[in-house]
């Protein structure tokens, strides 16, 4: 089985899955959670060690605040890891209730204008080259204000952040197709993020959150059209049932990430020079989080190790000839190929656990971590 299309490639896990999350019913807690940057760091740093595949952390302004950078940086060096994007945050001010970039009020604008300045610095000590964007921004009512306005405005403030921001930034700009607004969305699909991103100039790209779309989307096609463009930016990966949900990747629909990784492997995306970045964007509820990010980071790689199983040539031939059938079975042959003890083997071969999810239960990393870490406030969503 060739594997070789896997060298080089990694995934960037978020700082947020490893703290308490939940929903507006419940979040939950559970002992030896992450207190602080650091300790999400070193959590983080335990997928990579085991699946040698996640050497990068996002983090997430002001959730990831520290005082002295170049000690989180030295503590991330330490552990194997790099700080990987920036996430900016205007989702959680009650100055933003009526928007953050769109907001009507220049004096509103100008404060999350500033916000996303100060993450450009945070990436200037970081050595980060990423700065994500996903705003919250939109409408519950018709009327309320003007679509165009909002779109003039965000624009505007888009443009000045771009600007600011170095030669070696990129701007991931993120959609959402809804909530936290009901009635509209200002960036709620991919050609509203392109059109932004081509107006701003070639280093602003679109990320695709595969949570981010409406029911019944073929997202490989979306994923497909971006790379044609040059602006596919990144990915979050999660998985879901209904809606936002950040499942574990692969978990809800594992056939539509290996459609997805199937549309990557077909432009040689998977490659680093593609500089696709793919990255985790998920919450662990009830599940234990190192495990859940570990399992996730498998299921990515496992789906792209069945994409590079399918015969392209057999599929151009197929194609070209209208042989309906005969595609599509080249295509499920690739995903029905189980290549779990070939990756397995590969594992190995590097020095490396079979099984990365069983060697942390037998690690006694989550006891001892529970034990050093029971004092304090646990992070999470807000904290
Ligand atoms: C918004 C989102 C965005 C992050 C947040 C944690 O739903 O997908 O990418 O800022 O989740
Ligand atoms: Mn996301």
């Amino acid at each position: 089985m060739n594997l070789d299309g896997l060298d080089g490639f990694t995934i960037e896990v978020p700082s947020w899955a490893y703290g308490n999350s939940g929903t507006r019913f419940k979040v939950f807690t559970r002992p030896g959670g992450p207190r602080n940057p650091y300790e999400k760091l070193s959590d983080a740093a335990q997928v990579n060690r085991l699946t040698g595949l996640a050497n990068r952390v996002s983090l997430h302004i002001p959730w990831d605040l520290v005082d002295d950078w170049s000690d989180l940086k030295a503590h991330a060096d330490k552990l194997g890891v790099r700080i990987g994007a920036i996430n900016s945050n205007v989702f959680q001010d009650d100055d933003y209730r009526l928007g953050s970039l769109c907001n009507p009020d220049p004096a509103i604008r100008r404060k999350a204008i500033d916000h996303h300045l100060q993450c450009l610095d945070v990436m200037r000590q970081t050595g980060s080259t990423d700065l994500k964007i996903w705003l919250p921004d939109g409408l519950n009512y018709a009327g309320q204000d003007s679509l165009r306005g909002r779109q003039e405005r965000l624009a505007e403030a888009l443009r000045e952040i771009y600007d600011a921001s170095d030669d070696n930034h990129r701007i991931l700009l993120e959609y959402k197709f809804f909530e936290p607004y009901f009635y509209s969305t200002d960036i709620p699909d991919w050609g509203t993020s392109l059109l932004h991103c081509l107006a701003l100039g070639e280093r602003a790209t679109v990320v695709l959150d595969t949570g981010h779309h409406a029911p019944g989307t073929n997202i490989e096609f979306i994923v497909m059209q971006l790379l044609r463009q040059g602006r596919l930016g990144a990915f979050d990966f999660n998985s879901r049932y209904y809606a936002d949900d950040d499942l574990i990747v692969g978990s809800a629909d594992p056939f539509q990430l290996f459609r997805i990784m199937s549309e990557i492997v077909a432009a040689d995306a998977h490659r680093p020079e593609s500089r696709v970045n793919f990255m985790l964007d998920q919450c662990h509820n009830i599940e234990e989080k190192i495990p859940g990010q570990i399992l996730s980071v498998l299921n990515v790689e496992q789906a792209l190790a069945k994409a590079l199983q399918v015969d392209q040539a057999a599929l151009a031939t197929a194609q070209r000839e209208g042989d309906v059938l005969g595609a599509h079975q080249v295509l499920m042959d690739a995903y029905e190929t189980d290549v779990r003890s070939a990756l397995a083997d590969r594992r190995e071969a590097r020095g490396l656990p079979r099984d990365p999810v069983k060697a942390f239960g037998a690690s006694g990393y989550a006891q001892t971590a529970a034990a050093e870490r029971a004092g304090g406030t646990q992070a999470g969503w807000g904290a």
